[in-house]
Parts: C-alpha cells; structure tokens; sequence
C-alpha cells in the first residue's frame, strides 16, 4: 500500500508500536494493522473490476483519509466485548474476526461522519480539514460516503458469510444505520438555517436525536456484534444490553455536545459548529432551562445567525450566571456516572451471559473525556 498518494500523507502505526512496552500503545498498533489488510481486499476487489488507477487510488485516499486517525474507541470495543465475554485472550483468527467487525463500525463512522460534516458545513475532523473540503473532492465525497458504507457489506460477506450468524450481522448493521439517518433527520430538521425558533427544542428532544443519532451506532452496535460473535442468542440479553448502552450514549453525545462549545479545536480535531447551525444541543437547551428574560432575549437573537459575533455573544450568555454551562456540564457528568453505574451494577451475569466488566470497561474510556 502507498502511504503517500498526492503528497497526502496517512498518520499510520510506526512497525514498532506492535511491539511497544505500553499495552495501550500495541493493541492500537496491533487492530490499525488489520485495516491495511482489509484495505489491500477492498482496493484489490475494484482492481479485479478493471477500474482504472485514478479510481483505485482515489479509493484508497477516501479509505485512509475517513477511517483510521480517529480514536477507535468504537471499533476496539468489538475486540474488547469478544475478550471480556470469552474470557480469555483471543487466537490469532478470533482476532482477526473480531477486528474486522470493530474495523466495519469504523467504516460506517467514516461514512456518516463524511455525510455529516457536508450536512453541518463543517471545517475540519481529527485534525485535518474535512473530506468534502480536500482539494478536488467537493460533491465527490457523497460518493464516496456510499462507498465506505459499501465496503462493510462486502468485508461482511467475504469473511462472515459461512457462519450461522451472518444474517444477524447484516441486519443489525442496516438496522442501526437507519436508526442513525432517523436520528439524523430529526437533528437537521429541529435546526432549519432560515428560521430559528428556540421554542421548538427541548431536553425531551435533544434526549431522541442523541439516542439516535449516536447511542445506537456507537455503543449498541460495537456489543451486539461482539455477542452474535460469541454465540448469545437471547434476546432478553440484547434488550439488557440496549438498557445499559443507550444511556451511555446519550451521555457521550452531551459531551460531543458540550465540547463543541468548550474544547479546544487543537485538542478535540474539530471545529465546533452548533451555534451557528441552530443546533438543538444540550448546551442551549440547558441554557434555555435556566436563563434569566435578559439572558433568553440575547439567545433568541444570536442563537443559529452565521456570523462570529453572534456566536461569541451565545459563548459569553453560556458562562454566565445563573447559566453557567461549564457547571452544569460537570454535575451532569457526575449524575450520568453514578447512573450508569448503577444500571451496570443490577446486570445478571449468570442468567444473560453478559458480563459487567463489558460495560465497565466501555464507561471508562469515555468518563470526563476531553476530546
Ligand atoms: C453526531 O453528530 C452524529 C453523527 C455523526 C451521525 C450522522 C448520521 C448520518 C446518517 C450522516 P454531530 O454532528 O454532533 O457530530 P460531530 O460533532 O462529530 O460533527
Ligand atoms: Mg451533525
Ligand atoms: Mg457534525
Ligand atoms: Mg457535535
């Protein structure tokens, strides 16, 4: 594989963090060197299809620009789930298996976030600018966002089609990226660009959009996919999973939601774009909650406008008091914790075949994340 097409240069495992001290270090290096190889089947495919170069390397930059060099916690949570519910380490082809799931939630990450920074006119994404934003790409990246999708039910069939569980796979896959799009849908529709009207958004509907537009990609989907893997088939244990998942993906999308106001773009890859875009997010609907006749006056006429100074007066209302987002934000996160915790704390392991550590280990790589 070229890890250099037209000058743009992949952020790409080093050979030897596979073998580096820190554990975190390996694993990362060990699951990214799975996508070089799920690449090389994908590029090889549309190859055997008589594509012309351009085309094949134009697929190439898509994959490598839109799929690794985010956090992965979502795609390593595949392999995690399979080894916390196997108890024990996994062999060499469990592995591979379980990283090529945890790589195809990647790919529809990478395929929504693509349609998603078009949609929010986004600037940049993990540090680089946006996809639809590189040179010569603009309205290419529509395509292109079909053809990430495309490559999951491809790696799907090529690897999983012989086993018992394929058809779960498929359809839960289609399934949750619909409940995505929905979630999407409702997230574009209570922001119209024309007409902002703060009355039309509540925490009840923030509550809907974030369950689905997020919670069931990113959280659900990474564990129901470790479980078809390892043979549970109960459905009482998907519906214990879905208790517990959902409210923890709620929680990550107030923090996507609180961040976009208060990270730093260097730190978080992205530039946030809520307030311009009339968004229905947790920060304004707590402000809403709370702000005095003076401080609501100043929303209603700078929330969603697109100009910077708009903005800046929405950040300056957000700190004030008695708004005051940041300590708002701080006493959710505390709440959502104990919450979940608890949620986590009344799983029966012995009757659904779940285990606890599942989801413990899956809070603690988003508790008082900062990016
Ligand atoms: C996150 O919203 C939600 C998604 C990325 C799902 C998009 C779904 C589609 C069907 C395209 P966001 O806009 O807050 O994310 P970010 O802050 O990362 O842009
Ligand atoms: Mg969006
Ligand atoms: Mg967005
Ligand atoms: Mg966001």
């Amino acid at each position: 594989l070229n890890p250099e097409v037209d000058g743009h240069t992949y952020k790409r495992q080093k050979t030897d963090d596979l073998t580096s001290s820190d554990p975190k270090v390996a694993r990362r290096a060990k699951f990214e060197a799975v996508f070089d190889v799920i690449a090389k089947e994908l590029l090889d495919y549309v190859k055997g299809e008589g594509m012309p170069k351009d085309a094949v390397e134009w697929y190439e930059k898509v994959l490598y620009h839109n799929t690794p060099g985010g956090k992965l916690n979502r795609g390593m949570s595949v392999v995690d789930t399979v080894e916390i519910l196997k108890g024990r380490p996994l062999e060499d082809e469990e592995y591979t298996k379980a990283a090529i799931l945890g790589w195809c939630v990647e790919l529809l990450q990478a395929y929504f976030l693509v349609a998603d920074d078009i949609m929010d006119q986004s600037v940049t994404r993990r540090g680089q600018p946006c996809w639809y934003k590189m040179p010569n790409v603009g309205n290419i990246a529509i395509n292109d966002a079909f053809m990430l999708e495309a490559a999951i039910y491809h790696l799907l069939k090529k690897h999983f089609r012989s086993e018992k569980y394929y058809v779960d796979l498929i359809e839960i896959f289609l399934e949750t990226t619909f409940q995505t799009e929905l979630g999407q849908l409702v997230d574009l529709i209570t922001a119209p660009e024309d007409s902002v009207d703060l009355n039309k958004f509540s925490l009840e509907k923030h509550h809907l959009i974030v369950v689905y537009k997020t919670a069931f990609y990113s959280f659900y989907l990474p564990v129901a996919l470790a479980m078809h893997m390892t043979g549970i088939v109960d459905k009482s244990a998907y519906n214990l999973a879905l208790k517990i998942l959902l409210p923890l993906g709620e929680y990550f999308q107030v923090q996507d939601d609180y961040l976009d106001c208060y990270g730093k773009p260097e730190h978080i890859g992205k530039i946030g774009t809520d307030i311009l875009d009339n968004k229905c997010s947790w920060n304004v609907n707590t402000a809403l909650r709370f702000a005095t006749e003076e401080q609501r006056k100043v929303l209603d006429e700078n929330y969603g406008q697109k100009n910077s100074e708009s903005e800046a007066k929405v950040k300056e209302i957000f700190s004030q008091s008695p708004i005051s987002i940041p300590e708002k934000f701080e006493a959710y996160e505390k709440e959502s914790y104990e919450k979940i915790n608890g949620l986590i704390e009344s799983v029966d392991e012995e009757g659904t075949g779940l285990k606890k550590e599942v989801f413990r280990s899956f809070l603690a790589k988003v508790y008082k994340r900062s990016k």
